[in-house]
């Protein structure tokens, strides 16, 4: 059942892949060596391992395999790779020979090439050095074109197919599941360590995919720091927390905040939790097809200044980021410093507004937004209030 949906999702990105190609050579070279390429996730629905690649080409595609991984593919045999093939080899110079025999295949052809500035297309570039050199040194040989894949992968990505966003929505469902039944099951109370309560999220979310990133939980000051690290201090009576997690769901990732408060909390934190929500459904009402990526940020910062909060002072990070087989996935960020770049339909965001006060305490709200031509779709709302452990 799962397995479909996976290789439905897969399916929607190589024809979407296929169809862009074209506007930029003829074939697309995804080589994983050492650190992960998500473009190998992004086309075979799996992590890299190792030494690992894919090339797209017309009809098909040619995955390139560890003898030793090659049951990672079980799932891609029938439906994916019928008109492709499977290259499978035991340590480098077995990869680099498959390699070499495949491009002899596409003499003369333009291939887009994961080797683009790493600064610049970070989601592009895996290729170490040495192997870079290889693949320019076959492609001299067989008159092959090399092209950086860089803005190929940004267009294909930036924008997700239907199937992705109806996965992005079911992973956002299943994220909210998590929380609702740990939250009703009443384990969070004074004496739990942030460790403990992160454990209890990553033991759930293995049951039905991966956590998209390390769980934060913040306890009483340390909700102060935007990226917290969990630590052992206990929950104390009147404590405030954030828990900020997210589900990797058939390579969709989800991500969540959500402020919880024990006992009774403090006047200022109920008016920034006020402000804050505020804040979130202000910005969400300027989302749509065509506005700047600066509007909704812009929108969430008059609002805290509306409340009397400086947000120059108080809310220290962009309004949210694009959602996808990443967390941080590829596309601008919200933010009133992306004022001549559009929102385009198709794309999955995070809305996350906060406020830090340094010491003291800190809250912040995301929710997960989709935006299509038809408007915004808002997967999940953030509670009017804090919510009372
Ligand atoms: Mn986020």
């Amino acid at each position: 059942m799962t397995e479909n949906k996976l290789v439905r999702i897969l399916k929607s990105r190589l024809e979407k892949a296929r169809n862009l190609i074209k506007k930029y050579g003829d074939l697309w070279l995804v080589i994983s060596s050492g650190i992960s390429d998500t473009n190998i996730d992004y086309l075979l629905g799996l992590h890299a391992h190792g030494l690992m690649g894919a090339l797209l080409y017309e009809e098909g595609l040619h995955i390139f395999i560890g003898r030793l991984e090659r049951s990672f593919i079980g799932h891609l045999e029938d439906i994916l790779v019928r008109e492709s093939e499977i290259h499978t080899f035991y340590g480098y110079d077995e990869f680099e020979r498959e390699i070499k025999k495949i491009l002899a295949e596409y003499s003369g052809r333009r291939i887009l090439a994961n080797f683009s500035a790493s600064e610049l297309y970070p989601h592009a570039s895996s290729l170490s050095y040495a192997l870079t050199k290889k693949i320019m040194h076959f492609a001299e040989i067989y008159e092959i074109e090399l092209r950086p894949a860089g803005r190929f992968v940004y267009e294909l990505r930036q924008t997700k197919t239907p199937e992705e966003l109806e996965a992005l929505r079911n992973c956002v469902k299943l994220t909210m599941n998590i929380f609702d039944s740990i939250v009703n099951e009443g384990v969070i109370k004074p004496g739990m360590t942030e460790r403990e309560i992160a454990a209890k999220f990553y033991g759930e979310i293995y049951k039905i995919g991966e956590p998209s990133f390390d769980i934060i939980v913040a306890s009483g000051p340390n909700t102060a720091n935007p990226h917290h690290v969990v630590s052992e201090r206990k929950l104390e009576t009147n404590d405030i927390l954030y828990i900020d997690f997210g589900v990797r769901y058939l390579t969709m990732c989800s991500d969540i905040t959500r402020c919880l408060v024990i006992g009774s909390p403090s006047n200022k934190i109920k008016m920034t939790y006020n402000a804050v929500v505020e804040a979130q459904n202000e910005a969400i009402s300027t989302i749509k097809v065509g506005a700047t990526f600066s509007e909704p940020d812009i929108a969430a910062r008059k609002t805290f200044q509306r409340h009397g909060f400086d947000p120059e002072k108080y809310f220290i990070h962009t309004l949210g980021h694009a959602l996808g087989i990443n967390v941080h996935d590829v596309g601008p960020t919200l933010s009133y410093k992306v004022v001549n770049k559009r929102i385009p339909g198709n794309v999955a965001y995070t809305v996350e507004p906060a406020l830090y006060f340094e010491k003291e305490f800190g809250i912040r709200l995301e929710d997960d937004v989709i935006v299509l031509d038809s408007g915004i779709e808002r997967l999940v709302k953030a509670p009017e209030e804090p919510i009372y452990l």
